[in-house]
């Protein structure tokens, strides 16, 4: 494809009321995305914007006393303050109120009209407010919306229809030909199943909406909104207005979405794409909802959470961080208060402040503050190997849009840092003359991680990285993909101490498990020494009953940082089981994985919860630990011998 240009959008968002979190979340993976795509020198766009027309915008500007025009400008302009406490690096945000896209709808709709896409007859149907979808009787459930179960309300009307039915056949070879463009895969059986139905005209104009693009030559009717929203991809890109962008920048890369509206952009929207003879866009991808316990965070349910509070008190990178990191990218996450505060306590300040503060703090002690000279050969290249290893886990995952699990793959990278420390132990290699070189290897390599971290979160983070490279001496201008690449600090740089990168934050009173961050729920450490060094018999071996488990669910144990409470199928039965492995593990990393468990441990009672066992997990002392599981597919329940 001759397209020059990485082209990434977000749905537009109904200005009816404020936005929550679950837009910033798209919003922020968005952005997350374009940057990392412009950080490896791609040309770039970035579309982001408002839908305001539509039943939905009318009622509630009258619920308001307003006109929809004077509501989405009040909204628009809060949206666009929100976008900017996030950082979102946006290059165009387009209203469908203006001007060059009703310019677009209008010249598409003549066309379509004009080669007989388009036609006028009766719509006899259902329509669903809250999702602005029109319904045939024969797709309702017990009378209601089939996507989100709400009344419908019966429409009969002269409208326009779109010929949607003739593409079902090249739609579903597009679905068969390119397996990628729907993701989660999940999502694309779910959209098969759908257009197997079959597809059926659709209309695509109202009579009865007063603000909406009129159609041409026929003002009584205006478009439908969902026709007129998708048509927003190409004003965005240029059409009409600035063909030779258009062709730099069509078709898109990725149409980041809520799984609810995956429909409209992957039957919908590629079959009126098709009628205009445009190609394709690479890929729709459908994330999951952010759920306040089982309801999902939306508007008209008024479980608002505000995303300005929540950057106001934990500031912007950590509530960055927490969104791309707590849930994996496609799947549902519970949003919790806690949660976050516990990302920033142990990911941010513990792991990646520590790692930082220690940093500089050695360089200082042991060699003035100036960044030494790199021997290399001298020193072992573990760090290097895992610095590597985390560039390339981080372009794997962002390929196929894991964020979660880039992020995970930086983490990991601090983590083998924060080891490294522990295992060289610079202070002593400092008291020991003749470790001079070796010391200053370590040492170098130490910065050359952070400042490798600090461009690997540039994408992720806002203003962490920058504070990271300007502490170790380095300036903005390196943030570059090719700039991972081991070995950029120059010797001789000088290291600042600083405050804090990010500051613990107090939750609660210390848990049960503070003294014991193993797994091992409130079970004593065993006693090394205890052991007989003859060995165990096997029989004593068998006393312990070790089982397969699987991970049914998983949840965090309130006001208890580092514990986590799992429900575990084991055979038939059913246990709870509480773990201190909330340092190490979000619930989601756990839901739907094998453990090993220790089936007939005591029971014992931990935050009033019954634990009816413990899970197996390695950990090598220093501070990581590793769950232990079946290397394959084996029936939850299995004895482990
Ligand atoms: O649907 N969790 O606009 P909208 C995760 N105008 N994401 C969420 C979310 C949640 N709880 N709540 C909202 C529309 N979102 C149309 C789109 S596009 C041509 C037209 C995000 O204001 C998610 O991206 O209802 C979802 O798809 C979108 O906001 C819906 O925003």
């Amino acid at each position: 494809m001759s397209r020059q240009t990485w082209f990434i959008t977000t749905p537009i968002y109904y200005p009816s009321d404020n936005l929550h979190i679950g837009h910033a979340y798209t919003t922020v993976a968005a952005d997350a995305l374009a940057r990392y795509h412009r950080l490896r020198g791609e040309e770039v766009w970035f579309s982001t914007g408002t839908d305001e027309h539509g039943q939905k915008m009318e009622r509630a500007a009258r619920d308001q006393g307003l006109e929809p025009p004077a509501l989405a400008d009040r909204v628009v302009s809060g949206v666009k303050d929100l976008w900017a406490t996030l950082h979102i690096s946006y290059d165009d945000f387009v209203r469908t109120s203006e001007p060059r896209h009703a310019a677009v709808v209008q010249a598409l709709f003549e066309q379509l009209k004009r080669q007989g896409d388009i036609y006028k007859g009766e719509y006899a149907g259902f329509y669903c407010e809250p999702d602005e979808a029109l319904w045939l009787e024969s797709r309702l459930v017990d009378g209601n919306c089939p996507d989100c179960g709400r009344p419908v309300t019966r429409v009969t009307e002269e409208s326009y229809f779109f010929r949607m039915s003739r593409y079902q056949d090249r739609l579903l070879q597009h679905f068969r030909d390119h397996p990628d463009f729907v993701e989660p895969a999940s999502r694309l059986h779910e959209m098969v199943n759908f257009v197997e139905q079959g597809l059926e005209d659709l209309s695509i104009s109202r009579k009865d909406v007063r603000f909406g693009i009129p159609v041409p030559d026929d003002p009584e009717h205006s478009v439908y909104v969902w026709f007129d929203a998708l048509l927003n991809y190409l004003t965005t890109a240029g059409y009409l207005s600035e063909p030779s962008r258009f062709s730099r920048t069509w078709p898109a890369s990725v149409h980041l979405v809520g799984k609810e509206i995956v429909r409209f952009h992957a039957v919908i929207w590629p079959t009126i794409l098709m009628a205009l003879g445009l190609p394709l866009p690479d890929r729709v991808f459908g994330h999951g909802w952010l759920l306040l316990e089982d309801t999902k965070i939306s508007k008209s349910l008024g479980n608002l959470i505000d995303p300005n509070a929540l950057v106001g008190r934990y500031g912007v990178d950590a509530v960055r961080y927490y969104l791309l990191r707590e849930v994996p990218f496609g799947a549902d996450g519970i949003y919790s208060e806690r949660a976050l505060v516990e990302r920033i306590n142990v990911d941010l300040a513990n792991d990646l402040g520590n790692l930082l503060h220690r940093t500089v703090a050695m360089v200082t002690q042991f060699n003035g503050g100036v960044v030494p000279p790199y021997r290399a050969g001298l020193e072992a290249p573990s760090l290097r190997r895992a610095a590597e290893l985390a560039v390339a886990a981080v372009e794997e995952a962002m390929d196929r849009l894991e964020l979660h699990r880039a992020i995970m793959a930086i983490q990991g990278l601090v983590r083998a840092a924060n080891r490294y420390i522990e295992d060289r132990r610079p202070w002593a290699l400092h008291r020991d003359p003749g470790a001079r070189e070796f010391l200053d290897d370590v040492l170098y390599n130490l910065v050359e991680a952070l400042r490798v971290t600090a461009i690997l979160l540039s994408p992720f983070l806002v203003e962490t990285p920058e504070r990271i490279l300007s502490v170790l001496g380095h300036d903005e201008a390196e943030v570059r993909w090719d700039a991972t690449a081991w070995g950029a600090t120059v010797p001789g740089s000088v290291v600042t101490a600083t405050d804090p990168l990010f500051r613990r934050i107090d939750s609660h009173a210390d848990e049960d498990l503070a003294e014991h961050p193993s797994p091992r729920g409130e079970s004593p450490e065993p006693d090394a020494a205890a052991v007989s060094p003859s060995g165990i018999s096997i029989d004593e071996f068998r006393r312990l009953d070790l089982r397969v488990a699987l991970v049914r669910e998983c949840v965090r144990v309130d006001n208890a940082d580092r514990l986590l409470k799992l429900t575990l199928e084991v055979g038939e039965e059913t246990r709870t089981v509480v773990s201190g492995i909330a340092a190490h593990y979000a619930p989601a990393d756990l839901v739907g994985r094998s453990v090993v468990l220790v089936a007939n441990l005591k029971p014992a009672t931990i935050r009033q919860i019954r634990s009816e066992g413990m899970i197996l997990a390695a950990s090598d002392g220093d501070g990581s630990l590793s769950i232990v599981g079946p290397w394959s597919d084996i029936a939850a329940g299995s004895r482990v011998t």
